[in-house]
This record gives C-alpha cells, sequence and structure tokens, in this order.
C-alpha cells in the first residue's frame, strides 16, 4: 500500500515536473509506426492521407491512363515528420502487399508477420547491446488497420488467418473499407456479423482489456469495442460546405462529408488513433508485445546457451521467434 502524503508547508515545486516531461518529449518528438494491410484497392493508401490531411502515400489510382497500374508487391516504408502546434510526430508508414488477390493465398501473410518480427528482433540485437544508444530508432509497428472488404457478408477465411495471426503479435484495428458501398443498415448488420467472427475466433483486436487497467479503462475500451469495426470512407478531395472546405467523395446516392459521424465512423477512427489512444498504442507494443517477443528469444538464447554448455556447438543469437 501506498503510504500517506506527509504534509510540506510551503511550495517546493516538483509540481513543474509534468512540465519538465512535456518539454522533453516536445523537444524529441514522437515516433509512430502505421501499417496497412488489406486487399489492393481497397482504399489503404487513401485511408492513411485522409487520417493524416495530406499527402504521404500514393494511390494506385492512376494520374495518367496510359500509366499501369501500382500494386505494392513488397512491404514498403515509408516516412514522414508531421508538426502540429509544436508537437512533432515522426511518421512510419508501412504498406503492405495487397494480400489475398492471388490465386494461390498459401503463406500469403508470411511478408507482413516477416516484417513485423523483424523489427521486434532489430530493437532487441540493439538493447542487447553492451553500448547501447541512448534512444534505439523505433520500428516497431504500433497499430496495424486491417482494410475489411465492404461485401456486406462475412469476412474471407483467409482474412480470418491473416488477423488471427496478426491479433497475436501487434494491436490490430479492423476498419470496414469504402464503407459508402453500403447503406446504413446493411452497414449495421455486417459490423454484428464481423465483430461475432472475431469473437468466435477468438481474434485479438486493440483496444483489450489488460489486469492492471482500472473500471474507467475498461469501461471505455468495451464502448470502443462495441462501435468496432469503424466503417470508414476516404478522400483527398475537399469542397466547400457553408463556406468550410471539407474532405468528401461525391457517390451515385450524393456527396459524403467523410468527417461527418452521420456519414460514416472515420473521425471515430482518427479520434482513436490520433486523439486519444496514439500513446498508449505505443505502450502497449512496447510492454505487451515486444515484451512478450523479448522474453521468448532470450528464455530460447537461456535454452540453448545451457545445451552448449552440456555439448559445445555453434553460438546462437538472438533473431526471429
Ligand atoms: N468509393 C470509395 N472509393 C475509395 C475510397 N477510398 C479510396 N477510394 C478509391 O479507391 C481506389 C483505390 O484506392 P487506394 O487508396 O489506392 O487503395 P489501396 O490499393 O488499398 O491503397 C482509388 O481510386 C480511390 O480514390 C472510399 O472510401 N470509397
Ligand atoms: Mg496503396
Amino acid at each position: 500500500m501506498e503510504p500517506m502524503p506527509t504534509p510540506i508547508n510551503g511550495y517546493v515545486g516538483f509540481d513543474n515536473l509534468t512540465k519538465q516531461l512535456e518539454n522533453k518529449m516536445l523537444r524529441r518528438g514522437f515516433q509512430f509506426n502505421v501499417m496497412v494491410v488489406g486487399q489492393s484497392g481497397l482504399g489503404k493508401s487513401t485511408m492513411i492521407n485522409t487520417l493524416f490531411a495530406g499527402h504521404l502515400l500514393d494511390s494506385t489510382g492512376r494520374k495518367d491512363p496510359a500509366e499501369e497500374l501500382r500494386q505494392t508487391t513488397s512491404v514498403h516504408t515509408v516516412s514522414h515528420v508531421v508538426i502540429e502546434n509544436g508537437v512533432k510526430l515522426r511518421l512510419n508508414l508501412i504498406d503492405t502487399p495487397g494480400y489475398g488477390d492471388l490465386v494461390n493465398n498459401d503463406h500469403c501473410w508470411e511478408p507482413v508477420v516477416r516484417y513485423i518480427k523483424d523489427q521486434y528482433s532489430v530493437y532487441l540485437r540493439k538493447e542487447l547491446t553492451a553500448v547501447r544508444e541512448r534512444h534505439i530508432p523505433d520500428t516497431r509497428v504500433h497499430a496495424v488497420l486491417f482494410f475489411i472488404n465492404p461485401s456486406g457478408h462475412s469476412l474471407r477465411p483467409i482474412d480470418i488467418v491473416m488477423m488471427k495471426k496478426l491479433g497475436d503479435i501487434c494491436n490490430l484495428i479492423p476498419v470496414i473499407a469504402k464503407a459508402d458501398a453500403l447503406t446504413l443498415q446493411e452497414r449495421a448488420v455486417f459490423k454484428a456479423r464481423i465483430r461475432a467472427a472475431l469473437q468466435e475466433n477468438n481474434i485479438r483486436t486493440y483496444p483489450f482489456d489488460h489486469e492492471d487497467y482500472d473500471d474507467e479503462e475498461r469501461s471505455l475500451n468495451s464502448s470502443i469495442q462495441s462501435l468496432m469495426p469503424f466503417a470508414v470512407v476516404g478522400s483527398e478531395k475537399t469542397m466547400l460546405i457553408d463556406g468550410v472546405p471539407v474532405r468528401c467523395r461525391p457517390t451515385r446516392s450524393g456527396v459524403i462529408n467523410v468527417e461527418d459521424p452521420e456519414h460514416c465512423e472515420f473521425v471515430y477512427l482518427r479520434d482513436f488513433l490520433l486523439r486519444t489512444h496514439l500513446s498508449d498504442l505505443v505502450d502497449t507494443t512496447t510492454h505487451i508485445y515486444y515484451e512478450s517477443f523479448r522474453s521468448k528469444q532470450l528464455l530460447a538464447l537461456k535454452e540453448s546457451s545451457a545445451k552448449q554448455h552440456a555439448q559445445p556447438a555453434q553460438s546462437q543469437t538472438p533473431g526471429r521467434a
């Protein structure tokens, strides 16, 4: 139990601590690494650009009709620095091959899973060197946005396999892509069906409860979970509505205002990802996913070195799990 606070007579000044931390964080900036996963053409690049209100990833959409349709064939990372009111955010955006598009989808999750584990492994090696860097560059994936095809039916078996693999090793955030393809009623049914499938298959999505969460955090988590997966629409086009520029997408049934919660759930996703949970995503990656990778690796190392003592063999370095 924590001891009772001792009364102090007069101003000491350690209440400046939060200010000191804030200044330090502002100087250093934040690192946030987001990965997008899903079939090609589901609007992944567009959604990243909509989220960060800038052109950070190129869309597969052709500018010139003669140009070939570009498809992401390997895991591809781009880095950006964005600054808002003096807060510096270093972003790594990780684009992945449009998986599940091929005739043979066996092992299509491999490059994605390998990339995520490789980043843990790189970090661990840096941590284990005798002379550690003061700040180890963090390339660990803090959030994976998983784009679900707005089919209105249910998840494909391949989606389930992929999500299961991802939910075990990182913060998985499923979203329904191109939600303008569904009516509000279809959307509600589809969302409920996906939530049921996630539960049935024991797929862990972010946010999830943790032992040391208090009641308030648990109830916030469950209210977010009940809204998931967010049905989003992305667009880089802006139009003036009542004199204010807003991102929108013209459709057959009218113009969708991306930032209007009556039209789609983009703002929920943005607020959750960037306004309320950004720091927790980074913490969860460090304390849950990386920690579990780290302890598995170190235990394996210990075991193998015990074996080596018994019978001297080749040297072993930490690698992939
Ligand atoms: N209807 C609709 N189209 C979208 C949406 N988001 C993106 N698109 C379009 O879908 C095409 C593919 O988008 P892109 O972001 O390149 O998809 P990616 O392959 O998943 O990265 C482009 O023509 C986009 O303009 C959306 O929310 N709704
Ligand atoms: Mg793309």
